[in-house]
């Protein structure tokens, strides 16, 4: 399952965040390997096809693909030596496959903010420096022990000492990891080491409502601090306060505020484009259900998703777009029509794919 771990500094609203985020949490039991955590949240990718599909197909029930939220403490200068228990919250997230940075813009004066003043560009900052630090002490550690084989005079040892000397450089230049244009053979270097900085990042800019509806906007320096990322505004505050409320409340103060789906719903597609994901679909009376594939990968390698064996045991797939099967009525008359169509190993997926895997 897509992972999410929560960074920021401290009384930025993380917490908040994850609270409105586990309200939405989607019946657990679907997911039988969840760690029961309190700071581990399991949230439905929000997706309309699947109702309609279900619809069509009679299901039983319906199953959205999961994204885990994991909310840690605050992180403040020092944190990567250990202050403030720091370095014991690092470690929940290293294995996390991306990172959302909550960042504070609203304005409060009943709520501390570790530096007395909101100032995004240097929190995000301080962030970085800290991530960094802890990063910096993993690729030190892989450089001496790869010092020591280095006698043998091993290429891709001398590969990767140069890769973690490059990494290095651009740390000191405060520079973390998923901003460098690195190679398809430093990727999955990189990919061993578990590195934090690594990982891609969404800035959530945790706004009023007040700056919410006048459209905030992070500045273009912001944006050049940032680096190449996702981001989106929201309000914590009102995020929670909506997915506490009934569907008809809710629809009723999003569009108060001038939106037309909620910055919960907003971040988790965001997380989706940022990691290259797509969705593919599964219908019949069972269930109608979403899973969820690399953008690019073979229908083999997708159906993985479903069932690890099936990679292996793949025969061949028939494959129709959500829309047209819609359009058509049934899997028989779109197979009648030629929009659904028998395809091989050979075929890329597509987003919005219905599928039926042969093995
Ligand atoms: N005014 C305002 N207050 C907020 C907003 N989001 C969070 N807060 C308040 O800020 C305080 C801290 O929020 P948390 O969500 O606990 O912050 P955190 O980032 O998890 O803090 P730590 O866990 O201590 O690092 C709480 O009193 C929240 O109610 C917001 O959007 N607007
Ligand atoms: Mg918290």
């Amino acid at each position: 399952m897509l992972s999410i771990g929560i960074v920021g500094l401290p009384n930025v609203g993380k917490s908040t965040l994850f609270k409105a985020l586990t309200k939405k949490q989607i019946d657990i039991s679907n997911y039988p390997f969840t760690t029961i955590d309190p700071t581990v949240g399991v949230v439905a990718v929000p997706d309309e096809r699947l109702d309609i599909l279900a619809k069509l197909s009679n299901s039983k029930k319906i199953v959205p693909t999961a994204i885990e939220f994991i909310d840690i403490a605050g992180l403040i200068k020092g944190a990567a030596e250990g202050e403030g228990l720091g370095n014991k919250f690092l470690a929940n997230i290293r294995e996390a496959d991306a990172i959302a940075q909550v960042v504070r813009v609203f304005e409060d004066k009943n709520i501390t903010h570790v530096h007395n003043k909101i100032d995004p560009k240097s929190d995000i900052e301080v962030i970085r420096a800290e991530l960094i630090l802890a990063d910096l002490q993993t690729v030190e550690k892989r450089l001496e022990a790869n010092a020591r084989k280095l006698k043998s005079g091993d290429k891709d040892i001398l590969l990767e000492q140069e890769l973690l000397q490059k990494i290095l450089d651009n740390f000191q230049k405060e520079i973390p990891v998923y901003q460098l244009d690195l190679n398809d053979k430093e990727w999955p270097i990189v990919d061993t080491l578990s590195l934090l900085t690594s990982k891609k990042t969404i800035f959530v800019f945790n706004a009023s409502e007040e700056q919410v509806k006048n459209g905030w906007k992070p500045t273009p320096e912001l944006l050049q601090t940032m680096g190449p990322s996702e981001y989106v505004v929201l309000s914590a505050n009102f995020e929670l306060l909506i997915s506490e409320a009934e569907k008809e409340e809710r629809d009723l103060y999003l569009s108060e505020m001038g939106l037309t789906r909620s910055g919960l719903d907003e971040l988790i597609i965001s997380g989706y484009k940022l990691l290259n994901l797509i969705a593919f679909l599964t219908t019949g009376e069972d269930e109608t259900r979403a899973w969820t594939a690399p953008k690019g990968a073979f229908i083999p390698q997708a159906s993985r998703a479903i069932h690890t064996d099936f990679e292996k045991l793949f025969i061949r797939a028939e494959v129709v777009n959500w829309q047209e099967l819609v359009k058509a009525g049934s899997w028989g008359k779109a197979r009648e029509n030629g929009t659904l169509k028998l395809v091989g190993r050979d075929y890329i997926i597509q987003e919005g794919d219905v599928v039926e895997i042969k093995i």
